[in-house]
């Protein structure tokens, strides 16, 4: 009997992941963006890597630096990370139920914490390729939403005020900013870059908005955190690449690994029951 409804899909792949991790309980997710990857070796040991292809509604990543695995990551402090390496891009086509059966899965093997990491070009001239930024809201541009149906979810404290005070209880000096989610897969124009800027986006990019809605209304609270990996167009001279997306990625991979894993041992020591 095919699953049509999109929690139900969430439940079966919650299922698999306790099955093939030998975890049935994962207290927070991650999923790592543009750049991030390191932090998986950083924040646990690792317990369990699944093809996400084995487990049901995820399927093969389409872009070259984005992996495919699903991952369990034993803390520190005894909890369980569900590292999420299978994010589905609205741009692939696949519609937003694949783009949220990530999050949706991670809500179904428990996870209440929810955190998003992706690369992104920048509105704001000071901050170049390298920088890290604490989302503190979104504009979802891409004119959809993950929910289906009547569910009014309140979105006014979506990136949870009380996780960025955590994440600035490690590194004060992180600056917040708006991130703003474009369908893609094409980056933007200039003018649609002025527009972003104008309308108070500081952040450019293909993912997360989505996302953090759809962990949302599935009850979980949500931090999100990009690294520019470009002045967005038209804030620099030349052109974009996604070759350079990926050397910015490489170089500030490390230092954001770090700050990735610190800020989840602490969420895990003071969040978690
Ligand atoms: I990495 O400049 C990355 N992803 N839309 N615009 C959009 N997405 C991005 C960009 C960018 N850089």
């Amino acid at each position: 009997m095919a699953i049509e409804i999109p929690q139900e899909l969430a439940a079966e792949a919650a299922h698999v992941i306790a099955d093939k991790s030998g975890i049935d309980h994962h207290h927070l997710a991650l999923t790592l963006g543009s750049g991030w990857g390191g932090a998986a070796d950083l924040i646990g040991e690792v317990v369990a890597e699944i093809d996400a292809a084995d487990i049901p509604g995820f399927s093969a990543p389409s872009v070259v630096g984005h992996g495919g695995k699903i991952t369990s990551i034993k803390l520190k402090s005894g909890h369980y990370a569900l590292i999420l390496g299978a994010r589905t891009h609205y741009y692939e086509g696949k519609g937003v139920r694949a783009v949220a059966h990530g999050v949706r899965t991670a809500a179904a093997t428990g996870a209440r914490i929810c955190i998003l990491t992706n690369g992104c070009g920048s509105t704001v001239p000071e901050w170049g390729p390298g920088t890290t930024v604490l989302l503190s809201d979104h504009l979802n541009l891409t004119a959809t939403s993950p929910i289906e149906g009547a569910n009014f979810v309140d979105l006014t404290d979506l990136y949870s005020s009380k996780l960025r005070g955590i994440a600035h209880s490690i590194d004060p000096e992180l600056p917040e900013g708006v991130y703003t989610q474009f369908p893609g897969p094409h980056y933007e124009t200039p003018a649609e870059v002025k527009m972003a800027r104008t309308l108070g986006g500081d952040l450019v990019g293909m993912s997360t908005a989505l996302e953090a809605i759809a962990a949302r209304e599935a009850g979980m609270e949500v931090m999100g955190i990009s690294l520019v990996t470009n002045h967005a167009a038209g804030f620099a001279p030349g052109n974009l690449n996604h070759a350079e997306v990926l050397e910015a990625g490489r170089e500030a991979g490390p230092r954001i690994s770090r700050l990735l894993a610190d800020i989840v041992a602490k969420i895990s020591e003071t969040e978690l029951s």
